[in-house]
């Protein structure tokens, strides 16, 4: 899926987001800027106000990896104008992925998710939360970025290390680095970080 620009998802005649459920196999590439935006209208100035919608929720599996570089989520409670009622609540943004392949964190995308204000101005929607949801599955084929940061470095590396020589069975087998999912936690592993060094670090 290659995608840019913004991307709005439509309201529903209550001023609330509607929710999407997106699966990609392929790599998902956004060019700079591109933004989804999942976010509840504002309250109309007419009359005497309404409410703001509630953000919707983002559900998105891939596959394969989830290319965090660049993508913009905005899923932002609506304002409310009307007097004694709160603002929208903010949206849910959950992501299931094999791997992500850029940063997970700060660097990487950017996901607003903020209760709306009531009348006043004041923050009374609550706020959206993000759900991260990695597949330890060995098809198509387990993460070589066993801290599962986005990035593929030393710290993956220094992770298998600790568990150097682990089987399955053992207290320290840990499954998420048995990356070759052969139920050992061996050189073949730390092969792997090597073979993907670096990953998520380029654009
Ligand atoms: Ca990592």
């Amino acid at each position: 899926m290659n995608a840019s620009g913004a991307m709005y998802l439509t309201t529903n005649e209550s001023g609330d987001s509607l929710s999407l459920a997106i699966n990609t196999s392929g790599a998902n590439n956004f060019s700079s800027g591109s933004v989804i935006i999942f976010s509840g209208e504002n309250g109309s100035d007419l009359s005497v106000g309404s409410a703001g919608g509630d953000a919707g929720v983002i559900n998105w599996s891939a596959t394969n990896l989830f290319n965090t570089k660049n993508i913009i989520f905005e899923g932002l409670g609506g304002s409310s104008t009307l007097a004694g009622v709160n603002g929208g609540n903010g949206g849910i943004l959950q992501l299931n992925y094999r791997g992500l392949d850029g940063y997970k964190y700060a660097g990487g995308h950017r996901v607003y998710l903020t209760g709306g204000g009531n009348l006043t101005g004041t923050q009374t929607g609550i706020n959206g939360s993000i759900i991260y949801k990695k597949s330890l599955l060995c098809s198509p084929k387990r993460d070589a970025d066993v801290n599962d940061d986005g990035i593929v470095n030393l710290n993956d590396r220094d992770a298998v290390r600790t568990h150097y020589n682990n089987l399955s069975g053992e207290t320290g087998y840990v499954i998420d680095y048995d990356i070759s999912c052969d139920d050992k936690i061996n050189v073949v592993d730390l092969a792997r970080v090597g073979f993907e060094y670096q990953r998520g670090v380029s654009s």
